[in-house]
This record gives structure tokens, sequence and C-alpha cells, in this order.
């Protein structure tokens, strides 16, 4: 196993004080080689990419075609023109939605898409059904926030032209059968749009096992830049689709009417491009194949246990989601009786633990659950044990702190 207090050391600003960050799944922190990378390329090859025939022009083009490369790698060799670089998750789920739904999705068809999901996977299918006239159908899990086959076998049906879920719940913590729920989607002819913002960063994605048509995740969430993100779709879809966005570098030729698209993947990709933040997702992703997917897994997992086991101590502590630390992907979430998790986590600011506190855009979720808003704390690789008992430790004075008394 790779030695993960190494790692750290790469991270300044963690050792730049006494924080505790646990809000890891809203975004990760970047290592000092993710940095370099991007100040590199600033300082080597800025130049606009994709434009110009002079050596600087064309450093920046290579840069970010091998950043694209990477990326296909990266989700299970995909091939590169299956890979649009957007600005996160958001943008790639909207793309999906006004590119293909619009355009697929019928009166009377219905778009099937679970409790869970991230506002940014619900809003858009919301758009596509309200102005198709097409019905949204939500999958509900369990307790432990597991969607059973019953479920999925219910409400997939011939009706359905797209199934839209998440890989992993940004609230649960768990992992959706998405492999299962796909090949089921399948053989009812639908196409399977997967939210991947809180899996890519955690597990080693292969989106052609998965059987995801497409795939979205944001670069910020595993270490690379924020405002760069990733559509895989797969070649026969996007060929059909139209373009989301319209203007510079996405054309092949324009007259005063109209105007023919470039090939994949630059149809999709309109402006100048973030090259820079390309370049630093490629390196995010060399640094995470160094650590290595499973010692990623192993420490989340030891780190959740230590969580899980601290909180079940606090009674005045309720923790949503399964008991098994191995489905939390590192995510718990969790409420206090009679503090507010917005009171909560400003408490714990004072004595510098930063976690997530609010609806975790996920509103429909904490309206399935029975809880206006909740806490959350999410670990990665270079969190610590320490950092555990140092949470638990400041958690358990804040009822004080609101007036509970000792
Ligand atoms: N979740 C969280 O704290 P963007 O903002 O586009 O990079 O990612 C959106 C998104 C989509 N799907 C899931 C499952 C997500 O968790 C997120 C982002 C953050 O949970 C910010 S709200």
């Amino acid at each position: 196993m790779s030695n993960l207090a190494d790692f750290r050391k790469d991270f300044d600003i963690l050792n730049s004080g006494d924080y505790v960050y646990f809000d890891n799944a809203a975004t990760a922190q970047r290592p000092n080689q993710v940095l370099d990378a991007v100040t590199q390329f600033y300082k080597t090859a800025n130049a606009n990419p994709l434009r110009g025939l002079y050596d600087w022009s064309m450093a920046a083009t290579d840069a970010y075609e091998n950043a694209r490369k990477k990326v296909a790698c990266f989700i299970g060799g995909v091939r590169p023109e299956e890979i649009i670089f957007t600005r996160n998750t958001t943008e790639s789920l909207n793309l999906v939605a006004y590119s293909y739904g619009m355009d697929n999705v019928g009166e009377g068809d219905e778009i099937v898409i679970t409790v869970m999901e991230h506002h940014s996977n619900l809003l858009p299918w919301q758009m596509v059904a309200k102005r198709n006239k097409a019905k949204l159908i939500f999958l509900e899990p369990d307790e432990e926030g597991v969607i059973s086959k019953e479920e999925y076998q219910a409400k997939i049906t011939d009706r359905t032209k797209i199934v839209a879920l998440g890989h992993v719940s940004n609230v649960m913590g768990v992992t959706n059968p998405v492999k299962e729920i796909a090949e089921y989607a399948h053989k009812k002819g639908a196409v399977v749009v997967v939210d991947g913002a809180q899996s890519a960063p955690h597990m080693k994605v292969d989106v052609k096992d998965l059987g995801a048509d497409f795939f979205a995740f944001s670069g910020h969430k595993m270490m690379a830049p924020m405002g760069i993100g990733v559509l895989y779709g797969r070649k026969e879809l996007l060929e059909n689709m139209q373009p989301f966005l319209t203007g510079g570098e996405m054309i092949e030729y324009v007259t005063r009417e109209d105007a023919t698209y470039a090939e994949l993947p630059h149809k999709f990709e309109a402006g100048t491009v973030n090259a820079g933040d390309a370049v630093g997702l490629a390196a995010a992703i060399d640094y995470l194949e160094k650590v290595g997917f499973d010692a990623i897994r192993e420490q989340e997992e030891k780190l959740t246990k230590r969580l899980l086991e601290g909180l079940s101590k606090l009674p005045y502590i309720k923790v949503y989601g399964s008991k098994d630390p191995s489905k939390h992907c590192g995510i718990v979430t969790f409420t206090m009786d009679g503090v507010h998790p917005h009171d909560m986590s400003s408490v714990l600011n004072d004595d510098h633990v930063c976690i997530r506190a609010g609806h975790h855009c996920a509103q429909p979720l904490m309206q399935f659950i029975g809880a206006g808003s909740t806490s959350r704390a999410s670990v990665y690789f270079y969190n610590t044990e320490e950092e555990v008992d140092i949470f638990l430790e400041k958690l358990s004075k804040v009822r004080e702190v609101m007036g509970y008394g000792a």
C-alpha cells in the first residue's frame, strides 16, 4: 500500500495550519503536482489552442488533446473523441439533457431518475419533461439508501426513454447498482446517463463495463482545478446530437444563414477551451493513479469506520445511510438533536473543523428522509485517524456551546 503520509506532504493547504478538512465531497484539495502542471502550462505553452499555426499554440493544442487521451484511458479506455470537456458535472448533464433529451423524449415518454439525485441531475430533466410533456418517474431507496431490483424493475418500462442516476449519492454515500440498472434499462430501449461526480474520485470507473451511455464528472472533486469537467458519451449518440453551445471553433463551415459543425469532440466545445485546467486534470489523474484506488478505498473505509463508531457513542446523533463503512464512499451524513446543521457547522468552524451543512443540493432527498437539512463529513485518502478524533471531540462539545449543558 502507498504511504499516504508521504502523499499528504504534497498538499500545502492541509499542512499550513490546524484545519481539519472534511468537506471533500464538495471539492477536494489539490497537490502541488497539479498546481505546478497548470503553472507550467501557462509559463511555457500558453496560446489559444486549436487555432494558431505557431509553436506555442500547437504546444497548447497538444497539451489539451493529450489531457483528453488521458481522461479517455482513465474511464476505461474509450475513444478520445467520446470525451467532451465541459466546466463541470452540471454542464455535462445539461449538455445531455438539452442536446439529447430535448430531441429524443416526447409527449407521454418517461424519464426515470432517483429521489437521491443532486439538483444537477434533476433540474435539467425537469426542463425536458416540462417542455416535451414527458413524465419524471422517481426510484426510491430503502433506509440504507439502496434501490432494490423490484423498485427499478417496476418503474423502468417500455415508456422509459432515459434513465439518469447518480453513481454515488452525495448525501447517503451509497453506490447505486448502475451496471444492473443499465442492463435492465437497455433491454427496455432506454439510454443511461450516469452522474459520476462522487464516484470518479474514489473508485476505478469503466464506463463501458458500467453500461453508461453518458457519464459526467467534475475535475475539482478529484484534485484538478475548478472549472474543468468531463462528459463521456457514446460516439453513435454524440454524432447524432445537435451542439449545446454554438460559436467559435465548433464549426466546419459557416455562411450568412447556416453552418455545418466540426467533428467530435469539437462540435461540443464552443469558444476558447480551458486547456490550462485540462492539463491540471491530467496531472490529477496521474496523481490519483500513483496513490492507487485500492489505497484510497482502504483509507476511506478505515476513516469512515472510526467516524461511524465515534458517532454511535453520541446518543443525540442520527446517522443516515448504511451501518457498513464500506458503503459510504467516505461520506457520513448526520443530524444532532436540537441543533441546526448550520449552527453546528459554525461552531465547528470556530474550532477549525470544516464540514458541510444544509440540503446538499438534494432537496427531494431531504424531503424523502424527513430532514430539512443535515450535516455531512466527507473524507478523502489524505485525511487521518487523528483528524477523525479531533472532529469527534469537537463535535461532542457542540451541544454544550449551544446551551444544552455538559
Ligand atoms: N456536489 C456537494 O457538496 P459541480 O458543481 O457541477 O461540479 O457538481 C455537481 C454535482 C453533481 N452531482 C453530484 C452527485 C454532486 O455531488 C455534485 C456536487 C457538491 O455535494 C456541491 S453541491
